[in-house]
C-alpha cells in the first residue's frame, strides 16, 4: 500500500534557500514541493500542519560508533538504540565506521559490521578504517569502492599498539584512495606523542581523568593534521579531517585551503559546548564520562571552531557518538589511559547547534542545514538524495519548531548511555516530527523507531575531477633532464 504524508504551511530550509512551501512525500520519496503539492496528495494522505515551523532535511551524522568493540569493551548503544536516539533528535542518517583489527581482512570486518547494522532504525553507511597495509588491503579497498558503495577510508593517527596507522600506511592508503576516487579521512593526533605523554603524566603521579587532556595537548592534534594534509597535498588527494577540536588543526586546514588544497574539516557538537574544566571534576564518574579523544579543550578553541564553521573553513558537524557507561569507564580508575574513550550526542547534535548557533546569530537556518546535513551529503557523495528537500530526494525530513523548548538530560535521552555531556542545557528550537523514508518516526516526544527499518546507503566513488594529481604531474614533468 502506498504511504504518503503532506506537510503543509511550513518554511522549507535547504542549504541554499529558504521558502514557504508544502512538501508531499509518497512511498519514501519527495514527490512534490511547493504550490501544487497539496493538489497531488493521494486519498488517505496523512497531513501534518507545519505552520510556524521549519521543514528541514533530516540530519546526517557523518561520525558515529554504534556497537563498537573498543578498549576492551563494547559501546552501550548498538545500531538499533543508537539510530533510534538519532531519529528522536532529527538525524535520519549516520555514517559509522568499520574498524578492522590489524591483520584482519577488510572484507571480513566489513561483513561483520554490515550484519551488526541490520538492526538500524535509520539509514546508515560506513567509512572503512585502514589499520594495516598489504596487497590484500589494497585489493579490498577496490572491492569496497566498486562493489559496496564505500567512498571514504578512515585513518587513525593515534592509538599506538592498536589501530594506529604509520606514515607508510597513510601514504599507501591515500594513494590507493586517490586511484579509486575515495576520500581519505583522518583522526589527527600524533599517537607516538600521546603514548609518551601518557607515561610521563603517570610518572608525575597524575593517574586520574585530569591526566587525559595533559597527554593529548592541542599541538599533538596540530602536528598530525599538518602531516596528513601535507601527505595529501603531495599525492594530490583531497582529505577530510574528523573531529577538529583546536586552533592548531583548524589553522592547518585554513592554511591549506588558502593554498588551494581540497581539505575539509568536521566539528563535534561536544567540542563546541563542553570545555576542559570537566576533567578537573572531583567526581571520577563525571570526569571519566567526558574522556574522549581528542579531549574537550579550553574555551578559546571553541571560538575558533565556531569561526571555522561560520567562515566555511570547517564543513560538517558530527558527534563521534560512542557511549560507555560509568562501570565501563571504571576500567581506568587507576590509570586514565585505560578509560574507554567516547561520549554521546547523536540525539542532541542538531538542537544543540540550533540553540548555540542559530539563536545566537552565528548561523542562519540555511547555514545550519549545510553543517548538519547538506555538506556531509556532498562530501560523501549522496547529495541531493540526502541532505536536500527536492523532488526525487529521499523523504527524510524534520519539522523543526523554533519556539519549542527542552532541557537536555540523561533522564529523558533515548541513548542507552548513562550520561549526557549536555546535561542541563536549555534548548529553544527542537524537532517536533521526524520523517525517515517517508514514515513518521517521531512526533512530539513519541518515538516510533522500527528495528531493522534502516537501509544501507551506497555512496558512489568520485570521478576524476576529484584529484589534484594532474597538477602534481605537471609540476614534476619539467624537471626531467635529457642527458646525452
Ligand atoms: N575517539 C573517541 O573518543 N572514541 C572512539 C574513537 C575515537 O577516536
Ligand atoms: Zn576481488
Ligand atoms: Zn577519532
Ligand atoms: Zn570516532
Amino acid at each position: 500500500m502506498s504511504q504518503s504524508i503532506l506537510i503543509r504551511g511550513g518554511t522549507v530550509v535547504n542549504a541554499d534557500c529558504e521558502t514557504r512551501a508544502d512538501v508531499l512525500c509518497i512511498d519514501g520519496v519527495i514527490a512534490a514541493v511547493g504550490e501544487g503539492a497539496a493538489a497531488l496528495a493521494p486519498a488517505g494522505c496523512e497531513v501534518l500542519d507545519a505552520s510556524g515551523q521549519y521543514v528541514v532535511p533530516g540530519g546526517i551524522d557523518p561520525h558515529t560508533h554504534m556497537q563498537l568493540p573498543f578498549m576492551g569493551t563494547v559501546t552501550m548503544d548498538d545500531f538499533y538504540t543508537g539510530t533510534a536516539a538519532a531519529l528522536a533528535g532529527g538525524t535520519t542518517s549516520i555514517i559509522d565506521f568499520v574498524i578492522p583489527n590489524p591483520q584482519q581482512p577488510l572484507m571480513e570486518a566489513y561483513r561483520t559490521w554490515r550484519e551488526w547494522a541490520e538492526k538500524s532504525a535509520s539509514d546508515y553507511s560506513f567509512h572503512v578504517a585502514i589499520t594495516w597495509w598489504d596487497e590484500s588491503v589494497r585489493h579490498d579497498m577496490g572491492t569496497l569502492v566498486r562493489e559496496e558503495g564505500v567512498n571514504s577510508f578512515k585513518h587513525f593517527m593515534a592509538y599506538k599498539n592498536a589501530i594506529m596507522c604509520d606514515d607508510e600506511t597513510l601514504v599507501n592508503s591515500f594513494r590507493r584512495a586517490l586511484e579509486l576516487g575515495a576520500m581519505p579521512t583522518v583522526h589527527a593526533e600524533n599517537g607516538e606523542l600521546v603514548y609518551l605523554l601518557q607515561q610521563e603524566v603517570q610518572k608525575m603521579g597524575i593517574t586520574g581523568p585530569e591526566g587525559h587532556p595533559l597527554s593529548r595537548p592541542p599541538m599533538v592534534e596540530g602536528e598530525a593534521a599538518n602531516r596528513a594534509i601535507a601527505i595529501a597535498d603531495v599525492l594530490g588527494v583531497p582529505i577530510y579531517v574528523v573531529h577538529v577540536s583546536c586552533i592548531e588543526s583548524a589553522e592547518a586546514i585554513a592554511r591549506a585551503r588558502a593554498r588551494g588544497q581540497r581539505v575539509y574539516g568536521e566539528v563535534l557538537a561536544g567540542h563546541l559546548i563542553v570545555d576542559d574544566s570537566v576533567y578537573r571534576d572531583p567526581d571520577f564518574t563525571k570526569a571519566a564520562a567526558h574522556v574522549m579523544s581528542p579531549p574537550f579543550r579550553p574555551k578559546e578553541h571553541q571560538e575558533a571552531l565556531w569561526r571555522g564553521l561560520q567562515s566555511g573553513q570547517l564543513h560538517t558537524t558530527a558527534t563521534d557518538h560512542c557511549t560507555f557507561c560509568a562501570e565501563q569507564k571504571r576500567a581506568g580508575a587507576e590509570n586514565f589511559a585505560k578509560i574507554p574513550n567516547g561520549t554521546g550526542g547523536v540525539e542532541e547534535r542538531m538542537a544543540v547547534l540550533w540553540t548555540a548557533g542559530v539563536n545566537t546569530g552565528r548561523l542562519t537556518p540555511s547555514e545550519w542545514v549545510a553543517i548538519t546535513s547538506a555538506n556531509a551529503a556532498k562530501l560523501f557523495n549522496i547529495y541531493p538524495k540526502k541532505g536536500c528537500i527536492a523532488v526525487g530526494a529521499d523523504a527524510d525530513l524534520v519539522l523543526w519548531d523554533p519556539a519549542g523548548t527542552k532541557t537536555l538530560s540523561v533522564k529523558t535521552q533515548h541513548s542507552k548511555g548513562d550520561y549526557n555531556i549536555f546535561e542541563g542545557m536549555a534548548l529553544t528550537g527542537v524537532p517536533s516530527h521526524t520523517i525517515s523514508q517517508g514514515r513518521l518516526v517521531y512526533a512530539n516526544g513519541d518515538l516510533r523507531a522500527v528495528r531493522g527499518a534502516g537501509r544501507y546507503i551506497k555512496r558512489p566513488a568520485f570521478g576524476s575531477g576529484f584529484a589534484a594529481a594532474e597538477k602534481r604531474a605537471r609540476e614534476l614533468a619539467p624537471t626531467a633532464v635529457v642527458r646525452t
